[in-house]
């Protein structure tokens, strides 16, 4: 098959096949007798050629831990829909925690608190700039090739945020708006620097735009004036350092162990406005992006601004870097709207998944830089392998030891196949059996990842997957059903299903490390809050004409203040310091009819601000359970008429 058949096929294929497999679910249900694996009671509607249970398999075990057993990896979770990130123990799949990013939470005052709105964005009148959000991918900060526990990123594709996450505290610190675009999707951070050996680690974090809008965004009709950008955020200031003028669109993102290259997937290089103009082609691209160039051109001034953003803009543009010697870009062709771009642990290859082409296409990068250094006459030839994977290949994991597990979209699958021998194929040994394994997920499988997938540290124990639909795999809940992840055991020749984990829709991404990789801190530092409170005998209400400040301590069982009086009307500023120091014993202040919630662990500091708007009584009480008088523990807040 050419390759242009091989697209056509899919395409065409890919439309079907879906609705195959939605009637297909619907037959599975009625006539689930006849496909119900007795020894499991697992239904398998999906005819396949791996077992879809892991009955008789003794690895199945490892993922029911005795009570009171801990996990061996963390999972970072992407949280969809509800903006935060989640935080999971694997192989377990239970859900530890949720880390609030972009939408406000109340278990925490996540948007209540002071401190949370000012790391969220607020509007000139207090409130909160968003309150939807859009999660789709996570990554986390690398040393040496590896994780190092300092933060994860995440994005919001929706108000195009990036959230930081400080990993010894689990929490939220910074937020940032990306200018000029629409659309944030890939994000990933760089492993080094590419000019400065003595950094190898994280310094920044690369975010790519999906959508193209007019710059500025004036509201035209002209597509062919619309542009994507792609952009550039310090790790650490968490400002935007760079963007670059791009043709096309991004989607995935994906950076090289050596720091030079940063990629994404191109799906709309033909910058249609309808989804029939966006697969016109038969290929895009895979947009390679070089960041010391890029980094000197901002530095030599040639660079453009946008309305009122001062972020320098360089022209990554087809046009203007046809010169290898001195392009900043490089657009590798890739077929017919790829979807995820992945590195794999070896630092050689990223991998271009097809989507609408059942391919995968291997693209070495010691080439892409010859390219840049004009050794490499013809781009393309960067490619070292596009081989057929099956229908709707999305995104890419690796298990360390050669292979790489693609999840097929269309054909409910992952395949494993072995990156080495798909380069011998390309090359012409017809005899390489470069696919090694496939496996039926349940059902439509987005992305994939592994342990320690995307770093040099990549072992190969566990795959999860995250699939999009869970239709027969849980009791049902009414018409929104969850998302079903499963955990897919990949030490062995053969996957194994472990176990399938409801999630609330919709994670889209994820990434799992060692425990011993993230040392969390149980308690905070007193001195990390300039506000804090630090001896109980501080509090007490201080009035500035109608702007009163409330100092509050709390200590098991009892807020420092047994009651406060205000007068309605007054501008309130409450601040509460926990003083307890004792890990886990968090508390909570609630104040009723003021829409006011939140907690403070331990030696943390935490205020809400507030106008004392109605005259009366008001029980403030913890809302955390902390102690035997937890229900006793509570302030009154006398408002006078
Ligand atoms: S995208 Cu969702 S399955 Cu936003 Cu990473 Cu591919
Ligand atoms: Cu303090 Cu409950
Ligand atoms: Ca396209």
């Amino acid at each position: 098959m050419t390759k242009q058949n091989a697209s056509h096929a899919a395409a065409a294929a890919g439309l079907g096949r879906r609705r195959f497999i939605n009637t297909a679910a619907l037959a599975g249900l009625a006539g689930i007798a006849a496909c119900t694996d007795k020894a499991t009671g697992t239904a398998t509607p999906l005819a396949g050629s791996a077992p879809a249970g892991g009955a008789g398999h003794g690895a199945a075990g490892a993922v029911h831990l005795k009570p009171g057993e801990l996990d061996t990896y963390y999972g970072l979770w992407s949280g969809g829909h509800t903006g935060d990130m989640r935080v999971l123990g694997l192989p377990s799949g239970r859900e530890i925690t949720r880390i609030p990013c972009f939408v406000p939470d109340a278990l925490v005052g996540w948007g209540v608190t002071n401190e949370s709105k000012q790391v969220m964005g607020t509007k000139a009148d207090g409130s909160l700039k968003y309150t939807v959000a859009d999660t789709h991918h996570t990554h986390a900060s690398y040393k040496d090739g590896n994780y190092d526990g300092r933060y994860a990123w995440i994005n919001d594709k929706i108000n195009s945020r990036i959230a930081r996450i400080r990993l010894d505290h689990f929490v939220c610190d910074k937020i940032t708006e990306l200018p000029n675009v629409q659309g944030f999707h890939g994000i990933f951070p760089d492993k080094r620097d590419p000019v400065d050996p003595a950094i190898n680690y994280t310094t920044r974090v690369f975010c790519g735009a999906e959508f193209s809008i007019p710059l500025p965004n004036s509201g035209s009709e002209d597509t062919g004036k619309y542009h994507s950008l792609f952009s550039c955020v310090d790790a650490e200031s968490m400002e935007v350092r760079w963007q670059v003028l791009i043709d096309g669109n991004c989607d995935l993102t994906a950076t090289s162990y050596d720091g030079k290259l940063a990629a994404t997937n191109q799906y709309n290089t033909e910058m249609g406005a309808k989804y029939e103009d966006m697969m016109s082609s038969e290929r895009d691209a895979c947009l390679f992006f070089n960041v010391a160039r890029i980094e000197a051109a901002v530095k030599a001034g040639k660079f453009k601004t946008y309305g009122d953003s001062k972020v320098p803009v360089v022209d990554g543009t087809l046009a203007a870097n046809k010169d290898a010697k001195s392009a900043l870009t490089a657009y590798v062709s890739v077929p017919k709207n790829p979807h995820g771009v992945n590195a794999s642990p070896d630092q050689k290859y990223f991998i271009c998944a097809g989507k609408l082409s059942p391919t995968g296409t291997v693209i070495e990068l010691a080439k892409v830089l010859d390219w840049f250094d004009g050794k490499l006459e013809k781009l393309d030839d960067a490619i070292v392998a596009e081989v057929e994977l099956g229908l709707g290949p999305l995104h890419t994991a690796f298990d360390g030891r050669g292979n790489a597990y693609t999840t097929l979209f269309l054909d409910s699958q992952v395949v494993k196949w072995n990156v080495e021998k798909a380069i011998a194929f390309h090359k012409g040994d017809k005899s390489a059996k470069y696919v090694v394994d496939r496996i039926d997920v349940q059902y439509q499988p987005g992305h994939v990842n592994a342990s320690q997938s995307e770093t040099i540290a990549a072992d190969g124990k566990y795959l999860a997957v995250g699939c999009k639909f869970s239709k027969d795999r849980f009791l049902p809940v009414g018409p929104l059903h969850p998302e079903n992840e499963q955990l897919i055991d990949i030490s062995g020749e053969k996957m194994v299903l472990l176990a399938d984990h409801p999630v609330r829709g919709e994670p889209h991404d994820f990434i799992i490390f060692k425990r011993e990789l993230l040392r969390p801190k149980q308690v905070y530092a007193l001195d990390d809050f300039p506000l804090a409170i630090k001896d109980p005998k501080e509090s007490g209400v201080l009035r500035n004409g109608k702007k009163v400040t409330i100092k509050m301590t709390s200590q098991a069982p009892a807020f420092s203040l047994r009651e406060f009086k205000l007068k309605r009307g007054d501008e309130v500023t409450l601040i509460l310091t926990n003083l307890d120091k004792i890990e886990d014993l968090t508390h909570g202040f609630a104040i009723p009819k003021y829409n006011v919630n939140f907690i403070v662990n331990p030696l943390e500091t935490a205020s809400v601000t507030f106008v004392a708007d109605k005259p009366g009584v008001f029980w403030c009480y913890c809302t955390h359970f902390c102690h035997a008088l937890h229900l006793e523990m509570r302030s009154r807040m006398i408002v006078e008429a």
